[in-house]
């Protein structure tokens, strides 16, 4: 017999770090956009294991892919070479429109290798005194959980009892341009940014924001760094967010749906320059670029095109945000959302998000709260017309729900 949820939940807390508290669900089994949970209960997943999942769960064709290599080939290492490299390279770039590519891991990962691979280009390219570069990023962000990441984060739950932290980090405000101009200096590298900011809320930036963003680091020698990673690959409703303002980034950042959440897969993007830095030994994975992490990512790109998912998610993102904003409720503050990246933010009155996200798991939806007073909504990009009006039905019922 399959061991209780209880006892589940009771091992897990007896054994495991408690860096998380989840909502009360033991998933076992997932299927496009639904999970299932040990006592066979069906949900809606409105999480997408925080985008990851983008292409749904367990999509047949990732899992053929991951299958197949699995028997031949896992791991070599960059000590050898190995026969998915070169086509996963080839086919990330012409995707992507990038010149070099430096395959990782985890998202931290990529963010951790881009800030290398930038200082890196600001002493030997642009010729800033060694030791002295500066990266610009912004507040609310959020890039990962390593050191030299969260010792910019402005969270204090973040970044608390974590240091010290490495120096070289200015930190402006998200969406203010003029601040931008006012932070760069001639040590300047870099701008790092989230075309959206996620963590904080799905926080969209005024229009026109990246077009000078953009115009700021190409008159000053900055490369502009898009963290992609939960806004690219479609789930904005483009292949990259950055398209929706029509610049491009000097390096991008994927992970998260790189691998449709088989496995972790990561990677830098840049133009010539930034990675052509790099040079034998000085930068480096055990796992980045291996075989099975290039055949599952290939497949991971090639359904979200092939079966639309990009389009997709622009189509049900609008059907979805028009269905939120359409709620009346006086719980909902500001409804938010580029394609399926959406998020519901309530009055500090209507209590705890986390009440209505399990509200919501009791009427089949998983969605995670965000900063106390934020519902997060991203569900796989696969999701159809019907699936969005069932889930509407049960966001209105929820949000017009008294807790009091
Ligand atoms: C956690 C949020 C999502 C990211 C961006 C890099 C990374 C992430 C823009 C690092 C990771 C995660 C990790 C997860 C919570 C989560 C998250 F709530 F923080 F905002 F997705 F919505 N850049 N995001 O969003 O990627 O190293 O994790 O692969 O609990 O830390 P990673």
């Amino acid at each position: 017999m399959s061991r209780s949820v209880i006892d589940l939940l009771a091992t897990e807390a007896r054994f495991g770090a408690q860096n998380y508290q989840p909502i009360g669900v033991v998933l076992t089994r997932g299927e496009g956009v639904w999970v299932w949970d040990t006592e066979g209960k069906r949900y809606l997943d409105c999480l997408s294991a925080y985008s990851a999942v983008s292409q749904g769960h367990c999509h047949p064709k990732i899992l053929a892919a991951m299958v197949e290599q699995a028997h031949r080939l896992t791991l070599t290492s960059r000590a050898f070479h190995n026969d998915q490299l070169a086509p996963f390279y080839e086919e990330i770039a012409a995707l992507t429109g990038s010149h070099k590519v430096l395959p990782m891991n985890s998202g931290a990962e990529a963010v951790e290798s881009a800030i290398k691979s930038v200082r890196k280009w600001g002493y030997e390219v642009k010729g800033v005194p060694d030791g002295q570069a500066e990266i610009i990023v912004c507040a609310n962000n959020f890039h990962g959980r390593t050191l030299g990441i969260v010792g910019f984060s402005t969270d204090p739950e973040t970044h608390g009892h974590f240091g010290p932290f490495a120096p070289g980090f200015r930190i402006i405000p998200f969406g203010d341009a003029t601040a931008l101009e006012a932070a760069i200096t001639p040590n300047t590298v870099a701008f790092l940014v989230e075309p959206i900011q996620g963590e904080a809320g799905v926080i969209i930036p005024p229009s026109g924001y990246f077009t000078e963003v953009r115009e700021l680091c190409t008159a000053n020698n900055i490369m502009l760094v898009l963290d992609e990673i939960q806004t690219g690959l479609g789930r904005t409703g483009k292949l990259l967010a950055e398209q929706h303002e029509g610049i491009e980034a000097d390096v991008t950042l994927l992970g998260k749906a790189l691998s449709g959440g088989f496995y972790p897969v990561s990677a830098v993007l840049s133009n010539n320059d930034v990675l052509g830095t790099l040079r034998p030994g000085q930068h480096g994975s055990t796992f980045g670029g291996n075989p099975l992490a290039c055949a599952v990512a290939r497949a991971a790109m090639r359904v979200l095109v092939e079966e639309g998912m990009i389009e997709n998610a622009a189509l049900q993102g609008a059907r979805f945000l028009d269905g939120l904003k359409d709620i009346r409720a006086n719980t909902i503050r500001e409804v938010r959302g580029r394609g399926l990246m959406l998020a519901v933010e309530l009055y500090p009155e209507a209590g705890p998000a986390r009440r209505y996200c399990e509200a919501l798991q009791g009427k089949g939806i998983l969605a995670k709260d965000t900063h106390e007073h934020t519902i997060r909504i991203a569900p796989p990009l696969v999701l159809t017309s019907e699936q969005v009006d069932w889930a509407l039905e049960r966001f209105a019922t929820t949000l017009t729900q008294d807790f009091s």
